[in-house]
């Protein structure tokens, strides 16, 4: 089962062999009154049916003192393909924040949901009612295809109602076919027959897989992070097919060369009528050679990188019985949100707001859950998740338009207009309290970051350049910060490795400018740089452009 015979699988190969299809002990983990906790192996199956065990970081010391367990709680992801939600759907879920998750919800870096701060026991009720309302948890995390990514620019509405239908065709067809979930979560009956994973199997892929759609002109999906990413091509006005890009990747290990990220390659075009079985035959090959004894290096990247991009064309195409046709032309021209009203192509608005790193809920400031709950209540349109944590409310009548105003205004949802054009294009990850992994803040940093950042801006005059920064507690890359003009990676508390020199749409990766600095040396290099900027870029070079074009011929970037 390794793609090297004298390689030993990973231990969670084991516990996802042994688990029968899922089940593991997970009922009776769930069932144990004396800790908040999951037994081992449960902890590692409960990804697969979309939860995380994590405990509070903040208070981790102290209950150590105390000599208390951690205080466990459960991250719940709520998949939603191509990121879209019906206000009644929104309402169930708002239900779900006010009783279980700490009041407020999380939009994440992949068009999903995530509550917080779940307890144990309040873990399946909260589940079932996710299935309620027609979505689910199931494969939101673990070694599966993810949350399938489809751009929400329903102003492009006829390509993007069909790309959309695309990604959650892909979804379902991905989504694994055992049913531990439903047994575990939705009460269902135990049957006789042996559960089946056609294209899975007993031990599931080595690693998290993941799936984008982009409809150019916007990357907002970054497709080339993906593992497997499709570009819409439109003809006419209607959707030709997609162009194919394999191997992108982000995850990274401090310290550790060969893991690295990974910008996608583009290696050919499928019709819509290909594209699902184009998606599994690319899941299939990853689920056989994809390595399984080194977890670092099992993402469908390395697979690539190992055996040679003509190496897995050449077997997708013997899979697809078919050569991929050429590439079609496309040309991406932006990636952040468009923030406010937009008519769309059915002649009914959007608005785009801007969610402060993508968390939900009442403030002293604002009320956006309350809002968003009004808003949910009368709304006739959908709500769609953006890639970048923000939130469209779409499909809005000319009617209905002031009462939408009005009940922001009452709220106090954050006003796109008043915000910096940084502020507004930062993406974050959670990090700490809860994320186990961090090693830095990101997402409670943002507020005091983007100020100190603006005013540097304000300083050069740049205020209204564009400019992408992107911060991670870790490098993971749960925030795509290789993507980014400016990308934070978490080191230590406080401390971070600065990269410097993406592109604006996405197309390449930024460079290590430098490891391990606080908060002083990042404003002074960013201070320094933004000078040279004003001084000797060229005319219509990006910042970022900018930062690399001086990377390219200054080893150890100069600070004046
Ligand atoms: Fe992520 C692990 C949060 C998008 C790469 N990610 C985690 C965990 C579950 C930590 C853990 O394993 O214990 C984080 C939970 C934190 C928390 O408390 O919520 C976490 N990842 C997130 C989210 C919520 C970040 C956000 O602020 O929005 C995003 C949820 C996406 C979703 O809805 O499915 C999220 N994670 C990403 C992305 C971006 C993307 O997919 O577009 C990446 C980089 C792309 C990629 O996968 O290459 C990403 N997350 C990782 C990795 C590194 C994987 C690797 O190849 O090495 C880990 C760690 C791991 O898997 O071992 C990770
Ligand atoms: Fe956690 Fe690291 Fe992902 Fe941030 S990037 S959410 S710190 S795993």
């Amino acid at each position: 089962m390794t793609d090297d015979p004298s390689q030993k699988a990973s231990p969670v190969e084991g516990i996802k062999l042994r688990s029968n299809y899922l089940r593991g002990t997970l009922i009776e983990s769930l069932a144990d009154p004396t800790t908040g906790s999951l037994a081992e192996d449960d902890a590692q199956l409960s990804k697969l049916h979309g939860f995380y065990q994590q405990d509070d970081r903040d208070i981790r010391l102290e209950r150590q003192r105390q000599k208390l367990e951690p205080a466990y709680s459960y991250l719940i992801r709520v998949r939603v393909p191509g990121g879209i939600a019906s206000p009644r759907q929104w309402l169930a879920l708002d239900t779900l924040a006010r009783k279980y998750g700490g009041s407020a919800l999380r939009l994440t870096s992949r068009q999903a949901f995530q509550f917080h701060g779940v307890t144990k026991r309040h873990l399946k009720t909260t589940i079932a009612a996710i299935n309620d309302c027609l979505l689910d948890t199931f494969a939101a995390c673990g070694d599966v295809n993810r949350n399938v990514m489809c751009t929400p620019l329903a102003n492009r509405s006829v390509v993007h109602k069909e790309a959309y239908a695309v990604s959650k065709a892909i979804s379902a067809h991905l989504t694994p076919q055992t049913r531990a979930y439903s047994e575990i979560w939705l009460d269902g009956k135990k049957q006789k027959t042996p559960d089946q994973e056609p294209i899975y199997g007993a031990s599931y892929l080595p690693r998290k897989f993941k799936i984008g759609i982009a409809i150019p002109p916007s990357n907002d999906v970054d497709i080339y992070s993906q593992d497997l990413g499709f570009i819409a091509i439109e003809n006419n006005g209607a959707l030709a097919g997609f162009n194919v890009t394999v191997g992108g990747g982000m995850g990274v290990t401090h310290n550790e060369a060969e893991t690295y990220p990974r910008v996608a390659d583009v290696i050919g075009f499928c019709t819509v009528d290909e594209v699902v079985n184009v998606a599994e035959q690319v899941v299939r090959i990853q689920k056989e050679f994809g390595n399984r004894s080194n977890r670092k290096h099992a993402r469908l990247k390395y697979t690539i990188d190992d055996r040679g991009l003509d190496w897995f064309k050449d077997t997708l195409n013997e899979r697809l019985g078919y050569v991929l046709a050429a590439p079609h032309k496309f040309e991406f021209t932006m990636r952040g949100d468009q923030f406010g009203w937009i008519r769309n192509a059915d002649g009914q608005w959007d608005l785009t707001l801007f969610i402060p790193e993508g968390r939900i809920r009442n403030t002293d400031q604002q009320n956006t859950l309350d809002g968003l709950r009004d808003i949910a209540q009368k709304h006739t349109g959908d709500f769609r998740l953006s890639a970048n944590q923000n939130l469209i409310v779409s499909g809005i009548d000319d009617s209905a338009r002031d009462g939408i105003e009005d009940i922001l205004k009452k709220s106090g949802v954050t006003d796109a207009q008043n915000v910096s054009p940084l502020r507004k294009q930062i993406l974050a990850c959670v990090a700490l309290p809860t994320c186990g992994l961090a090693m830095a803040e990101a997402e409670r940093y943002v507020p005091a970051l983007s100020e100190k950042v603006d005013g540097l801006l304000q300083k050069h005059e740049l205020s209204s350049e564009p400019l992408s920064l992107r911060i991670t507690g870790c490098p993971n890359g749960c925030a795509r910060p290789y993507l980014a003009d400016i990308g934070l990676v978490g080191k230590a508390p406080g401390r971070y490795n600065l990269y410097l020199g993406g592109t604006r749409n996405g197309e390449k990766l930024n460079q290590l400018a430098r490891e391990n600095v606080d908060e002083a040396e990042i404003l002074a290099v960013l201070d320094s740089l933004f000078g040279r900027f004003v001084e000797q870029s060229s005319a219509g070079e990006s910042i970022g452009d900018f930062f690399a074009r001086i990377f390219s011929s200054e080893f150890d970037i100069e600070v004046a």
